[in-house]
């Protein structure tokens, strides 16, 4: 059963914020979600928070100033991720941008060197001889690898935005928001934010020591916020106000046509439209390719995708990511199928908590896997695959996905804390969480993390709400309100519009076997809606939480109602 939830918008805000120069629905969404003053409606560079905030910073920019100066070769260690990906390639082309001329990359295989800046992932990257070394997106708990690139003469810079461990890394310098001490008010920066700000830094330091003048501008790093849009939003932090004045700058860049290579590509083969970019764009068309390369190949593919300037490679690179992606989601909805049947035979989507495994299954894929079931079945969830030969014999690697009311990590931590035996390595945050154990211990955890999560969430929060923004005026319900709607900046922490309306339920349909078509009346006007996904039979009169989405058909557009759900009104 799912629970429709009205967000309460203050009416004196909404009025306020509209006084300011918001269009007055934009207003009343954005009072709903906690704006409150105009100067979280600045939406210039100006606006942005400085990097001078951010500890560390100074010194790496002077690191790398130095670094500059004396030629220093300089290697990037990225991740894995659509945000690791971007990270390197802001750095990289920050770099060179800024006068540095001897800069290279490293991605980790996650399957060989495992997560981070590993001892073994120095020792592969050896051979680049590195002066200066600088994670991305990563090296916050790599106490050892740090240690390692030390003792081969490297001077380590840590750039990161996970959340530190008990001991930090001995680093040369760490910039980090989430390190301790560190004051920065936005502790939500991705990876590839953190980069530019270093960029930023790192040109304010060249600019002091007067490496500019008339014949050698500073460069303009702007260039780059198309990078920091795509990894921000694919990382899905939170979109705080700092987060989404970057993402809209990226985005009016896509707009306008400007773009690096890669990200142009990559919307050409996913059949996007940069001029109408949007949020769900970078999140659910760029994202998804990009980080289809890390879990069933290799990044460098996606590194190399962005930091190419010639449109012909980097088109023929995105059309390689784009059938990584239809593999992607093949071996995806098979291990979802398996893992639908699983819960239908044995019903335990009416349990507190779901953990799957299947010898089958593919490392890459589980979190996607667990987060498709966790949305449908709103329950804790693991999936399980076997750890490539390089992890050890006889382990299962777990990722699991959370609902609001369970910290998943800290869930993790209680069970170890009672079975120290039972999980062999964990970590990750609230919503999502990964951990190892032994194959023969698979139903023990299954068994104690059901009992674990009955103990700390109750039943009614195991009932799936979803939050709507109330009910939409006719007027409203048009083509000009969905573009309005679509040009704003929406993600996690900061959710897209979805009203909820009554309507009779003038025609159903079926398209391809998986979806509903349907015609929706409300007084005075008639409407298109989709409902994906779903088969049921629809009442003849609905209560529906709906989206205002752009139907694009042979090159006309029109609007169509998006429902997430409905029920007998
Ligand atoms: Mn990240």
């Amino acid at each position: 059963m799912t629970r429709l939830l009205q967000r309460t918008a203050d009416s004196n805000t909404a009025r306020r914020l509209s006084a300011a120069g918001l269009h007055p629905l934009i207003a009343r969404l954005y009072a709903a979600r906690g704006i409150c003053s105009d100067a979280e409606l600045k939406t210039d560079l100006a606006g942005l928070l400085p990097p001078d905030g951010l500890k560390g910073i100074k010194d790496a920019a002077r690191l790398l100033a130095d670094g500059i100066t004396a030629n220093a070769r300089m290697v990037i260690v990225a991740d894995y991720d659509c945000d690791g990906a971007t990270a390197c390639a802001v750095g990289i082309r920050a770099l060179r941008l800024l006068g540095a001329n001897d800069v290279h990359y490293f991605v980790p295989d996650r399957v060989v060197h495992g997560y981070g800046l590993s001892p073994s992932v120095v020792a592969d990257l050896a051979r680049l001889e590195a002066d200066i070394l600088i994670t991305v997106d990563n090296g916050i708990a790599s106490v050892a690898g740090v240690a390692a690139a030390q003792a081969l003469g490297m001077t380590v810079l840590v750039t990161d935005h996970h959340l530190p461990g008990d001991v930090l890394p001995a680093a040369e310098v760490i910039v980090n928001p989430n390190q301790p001490g560190c004051s920065f008010s936005s502790k939500n920066l991705a990876g590839v934010g953190v980069m530019f700000y270093v960029a930023l830094a790192l040109r304010a330091e060249l600019r002091d020591r007067g490496v500019f003048n008339e014949e050698r501008p500073a460069p303009n790093l702007g260039c780059l916020l198309d990078l920091v849009a795509l990894g921000t939003v694919a990382d899905v932090v939170k979109l705080d106000p700092n987060n989404r004045l970057l993402v809209r700058q990226g985005l009016a860049r896509m707009r306008a046509e400007r773009m690096c290579a890669g990200i142009r590509a990559l919307f050409a083969v996913a059949g996007r439209n940069p001029a109408r970019a949007t949020t769900f764009d970078m999140g659910f068309a760029l994202g998804p390719r990009l980080n289809a390369a890390g879990r069933l190949s290799d990044m460098s593919l996606g590194v190399e995708c962005l930091l190419s300037d010639d449109y012909a490679r980097a088109f023929t690179i995105a059309q390689q990511l784009q059938a990584l992606n239809v593999e992607r989601r093949e071996i995806e909805a098979e291990m979802r199928d398996a893992a639908i049947a699983t819960l239908d035979e044995t019903h335990i989507d009416e349990g507190p908590a779901i953990v799957l495994f299947e010898p089958e299954w593919h490392q890459g894929v589980i979190g996607i896997v667990a987060g498709r079931i966790k949305d449908q079945a709103h329950r804790p969830t693991f999936a399980f695959a076997r750890a490539s030969d390089h992890d050890g014999d006889g382990e299962l690697k777990g990722s699991g996905r959370s609902i609001p009311a369970l910290h998943l990590r800290d869930a993790l931590d209680l069970i170890t804390k009672r079975h120290p035996d039972l999980i062999l390595k964990f970590g990750g945050h609230a919503m999502a969480a990964g951990l190892s154990i032994r194959e023969a211990d698979f139903e023990r955890f299954r068994e104690t993390f059901a009992e674990t999560v009955a103990e700390l969430v109750s039943p009614a929060e195991l009932q799936r709400t979803l939050e709507t923004d109330g009910a939409l005026e006719t007027g409203y319900m048009s083509l000009e309100t969905a573009r309005l709607i679509d040009d704003e900046i929406w993600g996690q922490g900061f959710a897209a519009p979805l009203f909820e309306d009554v309507f009779e339920v003038r025609r159903q349909r079926l398209m391809k076997e998986r979806h509903l078509k349907l015609e929706l009346a409300k007084p005075g006007a008639v409407f298109e809606a989709v409902r994906f996904n779903c088969t049921d039979p629809v009442p003849p009169r609905i209560r529906a939480a709906y989206r205002l989405s752009v139907n694009e058909y042979q090159g006309v557009a029109s609007l169509q109602l998006m429902l997430e759900h409905f029920e007998a009104a």
